[in-house]
């Protein structure tokens, strides 16, 4: 019912209420769940090498088959060894399969029941993109796991246009999972469905039905401008209810909070562009909350972003105060250091989670960090 691409596996570990430790194996090693994915959409996370993304703890990242597929192109990565071997990225992947991105970043995107038509951000030419082209590519890519090709409606959506989306990305699903793919590479669905927790099961019912099946199955079409408290909502009513006996993945979410809650309610794998895009910002997340480098009560403070923090930049013991200075300047090391510190700081956290479970201690786990978050440093 459920046949695995080569080289995968899933095992649960330990439960604590819904929250779940496991495992999952991928043909690029173990990947120990739940975790966080930092997002390298253009094949790099920005401003860091391969090995100093491994040094926060991550052993999986995301990367965009929009943008890859734009610029170098599907082949070229093929050519030079696909991702990993042209990005030098040694752990697990996933790639995102492009619709999400292709209607976020393109003008003039058409959604027919084929698939997206629309024109690149780069030089305006004109690109199509099904459920089986999004297989096509994503196999050129290389990456471990590929997601299937999904429509993403808005958060306020009325609930007709919801239930178009959920049944377009069903056929999308069986189409996906019918075209040719590279065996070793595994295929996760998506369910949809907004904040309508009924919609959403019924999907995931039809996409954990679906046979050969899904290696893993998503949670899509959150955090796209739904109230937050919804979001969580709709997270307790229906994580926990998506096939057990598979990952789960809640898509491009979240905040250290967002985290806590999905894990919570059972969801094991997450990305976000939040911790590398605002540390670009000039933004530190640290267990007590955000820390804006740039205020002017940072000028003289000689303290580390967070002196009980791991990451390389806070063990070097780079104070706020220089990297104030680093960012006033324009100076590209201080989004280096802030990036590897807030990346160390989401893989503390899912590190943090996955202990708490495994004594069966995460309600309190998850307390005492919003505890902290809120009381600021
Ligand atoms: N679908 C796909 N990628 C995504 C999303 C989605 O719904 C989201 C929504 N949070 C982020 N990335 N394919
Ligand atoms: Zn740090």
């Amino acid at each position: 019912m459920k046949p695995r691409a080569s080289g995968f596996a899933f095992r649960v570990l330990a439960q604590d209420g819904n929250a779940r430790r496991s495992v999952l194996t991928t043909p690029h090693g173990e990947v120990d769940l739940p975790t966080f994915m930092p997002v390298g959409t253009q094949g790099s996370v920005k401003t860091l090498t391969p090995d100093e993304v491994s040094q926060t703890g991550a052993r999986i990242v995301l990367g965009n088959t929009y943008h890859l597929w734009m610029r170098p192109g599907p082949e070229t990565v093929a050519e030079l060894g696909g991702l990993h071997g042209f990005s030098r990225w040694p752990h697990a992947m996933l790639t995102d399969s492009g619709g999400f991105q292709a209607f976020s970043l393109s003008s003039l995107t058409k959604l027919t029941e084929d698939g997206f038509t629309f024109r690149s951000h780069l030089d305006g030419k004109k690109g199509h993109l099904t459920p089986e082209e999004a297989v096509r590519i994503q196999g050129l890519i290389g990456a471990d796991i590929q997601m299937q090709l999904d429509v993403c409606p808005p958060g306020d959506s009325p609930r007709s246009v919801v239930e178009e989306a959920v049944a377009r990305t069903t056929r999308w699903a069986k189409r996906a999972l019918a075209a040719p793919r590279p065996e070793g590479q595994a295929l996760f669905g998506i369910v949809q469905g907004s904040c309508f927790a009924d919609l959403r099961k019924a999907h995931a019912d039809q996409l954990a039905a679906l046979d050969p099946g899904f290696d893993g199955l998503a949670l899509g079409g959150f955090s796209v401008g739904e109230p937050i408290p919804r979001m969580h909502e709709t997270l307790a009513e229906v994580a926990w209810y998506l096939d057990p006996e598979r990952p789960r993945y809640l898509m491009g979410v979240g905040t250290p909070l967002d985290l806590l809650v999905g894990i919570e309610h059972g969801v094991d794998m997450f990305d976000c562009v939040l911790p590398t895009r605002n540390a670009r910002n000039g933004q530190a997340l640290t267990r007590f909350g955000r820390l804006i480098i740039k205020n002017a009560r940072y000028a003289k403070d000689p303290s580390p972003i967070d002196p009980e923090c791991g990451c390389s930049g806070c063990r070097a013991g780079f104070s706020r105060a220089y990297l104030r200075h680093l960012y006033m300047c324009g100076e590209i090391l201080a989004l280096r250091v802030l990036t590897l510190h807030n990346l160390h700081y989401y893989g503390q956290l899912v590190a943090g989670a996955r202990q708490a479970i495994e004594t069966g201690t995460y309600a309190a786990f998850k307390k005492r960090s919003i505890e902290a978050m809120e009381a600021g440093a």
